[in-house]
């Protein structure tokens, strides 16, 4: 008899959605106001299941147990347009497990829910901190899109900060997630054990040419610099086929045209390129071809090319010990309806993985949805995840 109350859990789970909520999505970025609701909220929950709340430097939120413990959770915050589940499936069951072992006299179990993973600054920005990844100076000067900058943001903390969170009271971090793509949905499966998480490359590009009157200037004489963009994307198409498989990605999701008006040539654009794959060469390989392409399109159109630092992630794989727990949790609560994968999208469990033992698992994403308003779950598929991860805790 599974000592998760599958009751409470999923009235917690959609009250957390109550926070920033859109519809079916909820907008609910890093020190936004709903952020800081959600983690206050999160903490009262903690003090209640008899944890300590605390709150790092960066909003990290901790709910710690005395002494060694488990760690358990995910992070709460969401893309500008996110999905309810991206994240808060993570930190409400691990907050699940953690009551449901006190109540049972079950192992020590703590819960993170960590800030900015979603990258509004940067990328798992919380966790690269807490991990030592990312030094709080450096993260106070990334900047969002819209120019406000992390430690100006994150002064909306207040008095909640307290003291750093020590990781080697933990010993070891499981995160539960929606997968985010369409594999387990597609094969009728319920869980996925993570057996590596890809990794990631992201940097912002400036390209630069000369606004002007878009009914006056010749098309020949024209330095547009949204036309060097939509070249370079059109070309980097064709030149990655040389060097990447089909689990190798590339985007161009943030794209700011300048003046972005319609009757002038576009002077400027903006835009972020980032690329991932689970193999570190392959990585550096797609790299070369991004640059490569940037410089060639660059010249031909006379553009003032600018490159910004990038942000590096790179694949780490789950820890074996704590992996195998999965599977047998996995094969108790779902037989045969699970199955062994990577993770192409990024966790905080990469930068954990610096500090601790890691795993992951998964439940599925309908329509394999995700990073957007329509992502969702199955209750029994959510239930199910709850009970590998409390399983795989030790607390059954
Ligand atoms: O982009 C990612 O993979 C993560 O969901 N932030
Ligand atoms: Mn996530
Ligand atoms: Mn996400």
């Amino acid at each position: 008899m599974a000592v998760v109350d599958a009751s409470r859990f999923l009235a917690d789970l959609y009250h957390l959605r109550g926070f920033g909520r859109v519809g079916t999505g909820v907008i609910r970025p890093a020190y936004s106001a709903p952020d800081i609701e959600a983690r206050d909220w999160l903490a009262g929950r903690m003090a209640e299941a008899g944890l300590v709340p605390q709150f790092d430097a960066m909003g990290n939120l901790f709910g710690l147990a005395e002494g060694p413990s488990l760690l358990l959770g995910s992070h709460s915050d969401t893309q500008p347009t996110g999905g309810w589940l991206d994240g808060a499936l993570g930190v409400i069951a691990a907050l699940e497990v953690a009551r449901a072992s006190r109540e049972s006299g079950g192992p020590a179990i703590s819960v993170v829910s960590f800030q900015d993973e979603e990258g509004r600054f940067g990328g798992t920005t919380g966790s690269a901190v807490w991990s030592g990844a990312l030094a709080l100076a450096d993260a106070d000067a990334v900047a969002d899109t819209d120019g406000v900058i992390l430690g100006e943001a994150r002064k909306v903390l207040g008095s909640r900060i307290g003291p750093d969170v020590n990781p080697r009271q933990f010993t070891g971090f499981i995160e539960l997630h929606i997968e985010q793509g369409p594999a387990l949905d597609a094969a009728g499966e319920q869980i996925g054990v993570v057996s590596d998480i890809v990794g990631y490359r992201e940097m912002m590009v400036t390209l630069t040419g000369q606004q002007n009157h878009a009914g006056t200037t010749p098309m020949a004489l024209r330095r547009d610099a949204f036309q060097g963009l939509s070249r370079f994307a059109v070309r980097l198409e064709d030149r990655m086929r040389n060097v990447v498989t089909p689990q190798s990605v590339w985007t161009i999701g943030h794209v700011a045209v300048a003046p972005n008006a319609a009757s002038i040539v576009p002077g400027q654009v903006r835009f972020s390129m980032q690329w991932r794959d689970g193999d570190k060469d392959r990585l550096a390989r797609m790299r070369c071809v991004i640059e490569a392409v940037l410089a060639d399109v660059a010249g031909e159109m006379e553009l003032g090319l600018e490159i910004g630092p990038l942000m590096v992630l790179e694949p780490v794989a789950m820890d074996r010990a704590l992996r195998k727990r999965l599977e047998a949790a996995a094969e108790a609560v779902a037989p045969g309806r699970w199955r062994l994968m990577p993770s192409g999208a990024l966790h905080d469990a990469t930068n954990v993985a610096r500090l601790m033992p890691v795993a992951m698992l998964f439940v599925p994403s309908i329509g394999g949805i995700s990073h957007a308003f329509e992502e969702d779950t199955a209750e029994a598929d959510l239930v199910a995840g709850l009970r590998v991860l409390a399983r795989a805790a030790g607390v059954t």
